[in-house]
C-alpha cells in the first residue's frame, strides 16, 4: 500500500463505499440544485452534507439485522447543475438516471431542491410514488415559474410520468392544490394529523392496499415532512410535522412494495454540521434496506 492510499482520503462518498460501478446494485448520485428556493436557500450544499452524515452514524439496522454498508452501493458524485437553465439541468438528471436504470441498477438521489424529482421521474416513470412531504407542490406556477419546487408535482402529473401519487405528512396546501387533488380522484394525501390519528398497522395496510398492485413504486422524501423542531434545516420549514420514528417505521414496514428507487431532497445545511442531514442519511439507510428487500427487478 502506498502512503497516498494510507494517508489520503478521497472526498467522502455516501457511506464511503468502494464498490465498483459494474458490481453495484444501488447507485447514489447527488443533484445540488438550488435555483427556485423561495425562503431558505442552500440546497446546493445538501448532497455533501448527507454524505458527511452517512459516514458518522451507525450503519447497522438492529431492527432488521442488516448493515446498509454490506449492500452493494456506489456513489458516482454530483450531476453538474447548469445555473443558466433549469431545463438543461433537469435534462442532465434524466439522461444520467436513464443510464443507471438501463444498467439494471437502483437509483438513490441526494438533493438538491425537490424540483429534481421531475427530472428523475422523466427517466424512472415509476407508475406509483410515495411522497413524504409537508407540501403537495401542485401549484400551476409559483413566483412566475411553471417549473419550481412548489409546482413540479403538477408537471409530473401533467406529463403522465406516474399513475398514482400518495402524499404522506401533508399540512401546507393552498386552495388551488386542495381543489385539484380532491377533484382528480386518483392521487391522495394523508395529512400529518391523519397519520397520527391512525395506528401504524392500519396506515401500513392502507398504503399497501393503495400501492401493492403497481410494478414500480418510487419513494420521494422531502425532509420538510419531519417536524422542524427536530429537523429544522430545510427550504420551507412547516410546523406540525412527523417524527423520524414514524417516517422510518412506515418505510421499514412497506418492504413488500415493488420499490425502484428513492430520493431525499430539500436538505439546506445552514451550519457545517446539521441535524437534518443526519436524519436524511438515516432515512436513506432505511429506504435502501427496504428497497433491497423488495427485490424489484429493474427493467432493462
Ligand atoms: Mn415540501
Amino acid at each position: 500500500m502506498s502512503y497516498r492510499e494510507l494517508y489520503c482520503t478521497k472526498n467522502t462518498g455516501f457511506l464511503n463505499s468502494n464498490t465498483p460501478y459494474r458490481d453495484a446494485e444501488f447507485i447514489v448520485v447527488g443533484v445540488p440544485l438550488d435555483m427556485t428556493s423561495s425562503y431558505i436557500s442552500g440546497t446546493r450544499f445538501g448532497p455533501d452534507s448527507i454524505r458527511r452524515a452517512s459516514v458518522n452514524i451507525e450503519t447497522f439496522d438492529y431492527e432488521k439485522g442488516v448493515d446498509v454498508k454490506k449492500i452493494k452501493l456506489t456513489d458516482i458524485g454530483d450531476v453538474d447543475v447548469d445555473y443558466s437553465s433549469i431545463d438543461l439541468t433537469l435534462d442532465k438528471i434524466t439522461k444520467v438516471l436513464s443510464e443507471i436504470l438501463n444498467d439494471g441498477k437502483r437509483p438513490v438521489i441526494l438533493g438538491g431542491e425537490h424540483t429534481i424529482t421531475l427530472g428523475v421521474c422523466r427517466a424512472v416513470k415509476p407508475q406509483a410514488m410515495i411522497c413524504f412531504d409537508a407540501h403537495l407542490d401542485l401549484r400551476e406556477e409559483y413566483a412566475g415559474a411553471r417549473i419550481s419546487h412548489a409546482s413540479f408535482m403538477k408537471r409530473i402529473i401533467e406529463e403522465r410520468l406516474v399513475e398514482k401519487i400518495l402524499f404522506i405528512g401533508t399540512r401546507a396546501v393552498c386552495k388551488e392544490e386542495l381543489k385539484f387533488i380532491k377533484n382528480n380522484g386518483v392521487h391522495r394525501f394523508i395529512s400529518s394529523k391523519d397519520v397520527y390519528k391512525n395506528e401504524l398497522p392500519s396506515l401500513i395496510k392502507f398504503i399497501e392496499d393503495e400501492l401493492s398492485s403497481y410494478r414500480y413504486v418510487y419513494i420521494s422524501i422531502d425532509m420538510d415532512v419531519l417536524e422542524p423542531a427536530f429537523s429544522p434545516w430545510v427550504g420551507n420549514p412547516e410546523p406540525g410535522g412527523l417524527t423520524y420514528n414514524f417516517v422510518s417505521d412506515i418505510i421499514e414496514k412497506l418492504d413488500k412494495l415493488n420499490f425502484i428507487g428513492v430520493d431525499v431532497t430539500e436538505v439546506t445545511p445552514v451550519y457545517n454540521i446539521d441535524i437534518t442531514s443526519i436524519y436524511a442519511a438515516k432515512l436513506l439507510f432505511k429506504a435502501i434496506i427496504s428497497i433491497n428487500e423488495s427485490k424489484t427487478r429493474i427493467r432493462k
